[in-house]
């Protein structure tokens, strides 16, 4: 990327902008949240809107001059609705977080009950952790994974929520490699007789192109991420039926925020209008295909993988059956060395603490995006079981960094 004009206000910035550029060139993005924007969503984010105040929403706005601004969300609009089949969208929330917060704010009072998964067992800071506002403001009860299935133990979901009698059920989940049966876990909230909120932040792209059922139609509330498995640039969705339309957009704006970032919502437009194009749904699949190569390749290795595969873009590995004495840090920090950027994960049933866990969480998405096949992923995954039995081998972290590095280049990332 071409930062020349940074580079004579600020070459500290520039140097720092041109290093992210090196390192995501060569190396492999294995965060399961993170992907690779196209080189028309990196324009369209660093478009003149930055500079745009457009307080309100299309047609009501609070500022003059907002046609363009008009234009561009509308326009991002009018393809999430295309893309998910939505009544109602609303595409100004800042992130996924914000975007439970418009829900959360539209309709819940501070003291509700929210009924959630644990965030060790795959759920999300935002769905009630003590050290996030929803954990502050209401009532949280969690549910949990089944222990011997890394599934969701929907029998025990079903007792909470009639003990608990939550106000909103979340379902949708951050470090959970299974589908979600949405119908089922609706038919809970019916029977507690409270709202549903289906937070797809992980699997907004596999969703969109079909290959993850869908929650829209089936849930109150649908909220996500536009930048994970689908590469339309940081930001949030909310996607609910015409019905909860007034109070979402008054919950959102000016409730939870004030100007909108005109420059995502553009970067949203053209990452959705990327979506709308057959390749996507190729895309979407061969995500899931490279994510079911790596769990299998992390089974036939000796892993440990959760729930024994994975039906989305993310596998996530318990350490302690295979090596007690490692925890995802380690792991973390070797493959950091090697070139292969992935995170520490809780796991169910987590014996140490958050920040130093006992898992690994691995995803497709960015890898996919640069090209990786199946054959290729199976590689990668090789080379993390190799970096994972010989963490502090510097010799062996040297040789998968040579190999990594070869990796890269036959992929490259915005060389064109
Ligand atoms: N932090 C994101 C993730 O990595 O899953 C979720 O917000």
């Amino acid at each position: 990327m071409d930062y020349s004009h940074v580079r004579d206000v600020d070459p500290a910035v520039a140097d720092a902008l041109s290093g992210e550029d090196e390192r995501q060139r060569n190396t492999l993005a294995m965060i399961a949240s993170e992907n690779h924007v196209s080189r028309a969503v990196l324009e369209a984010q660093g478009s003149t809107l930055t500079n745009k105040y457009a307080e309100g929403y299309p047609g009501s706005r609070y500022y003059a001059g907002c046609e363009y601004a008009d234009e561009v969300e509308n326009l991002a609009i009018d393809r999430a609705k295309e893309l998910w089949g939505a009544e109602y969208v609303n595409v100004q929330p800042h992130s996924g977080t914000q975007a439970n917060m418009g829900v959360y704010l539209a309709m819940l009072e501070p003291g509700d009950k929210i009924l959630s998964l644990e965030l060790s067992h795959g759920g999300h800071l935002s769905h009630g952790h003590p050290a996030n506002f929803t954990g502050q403001l209401y009532d949280v009860e969690q549910y949990k994974v089944d222990p011997e299935t890394g599934y969701i133990d929907y029998e025990s979901l079903e007792q909470k929520a009639e003990e608990f009698d939550p106000d909103i059920i979340v379902s949708g989940y951050s470090a959970y490699p299974r589908a979600v049966e949405w119908e089922r876990i609706q038919d809970v909230a019916d029977d507690a007789d409270a709202y549903h909120l289906a937070d797809i932040a992980h699997i907004t792209g596999l969703v969109a192109a079909g290959v993850h059922p869908s929650p829209v139609g089936v849930a109150d509330f649908v909220t996500g991420s536009t930048h994970k498995t689908i590469r339309a640039g940081r930001g949030g969705i909310i996607m609910s039926s015409e019905e909860h339309a007034d109070a979402l957009d008054k919950a959102v704006f000016p409730g939870g925020q004030g100007g909108p970032l005109m420059h995502n919502i553009a970067g949203k437009a053209v990452g959705f209008r990327e979506a709308l194009r057959p390749e996507f749904e190729e895309y979407a699949e061969r995500t899931v295909a490279n994510a079911k190569a790596l769990a299998e390749t992390f089974e036939a290795e000796g892993l440990e993988v959760v729930s024994g595969g994975t039906d989305n873009h993310l596998v996530l590995v318990d350490l302690r059956p295979s090596n007690p004495d490692t925890t995802g840090k380690d792991v973390e920090s070797a493959l950091e060395d090697a070139g292969i950027v992935l995170n520490a994960n809780t796991v169910p049933g987590e014996t140490r603490s958050a920040f130093n866990p006992s898992g690994i969480r691995a995803g497709t998405p960015a890898l996919t995006t640069r090209g990786f096949d199946e054959e290729a992923t199976r590689e990668v995954g090789e080379l993390i079981v190799r970096v994972i039995d010989n963490y502090d081998d510097d010799a062996v972290v040297s040789e998968v960094a040579d190999r990594v590095q070869e990796l890269c280049d036959d992929h490259p990332l915005y060389e064109e």
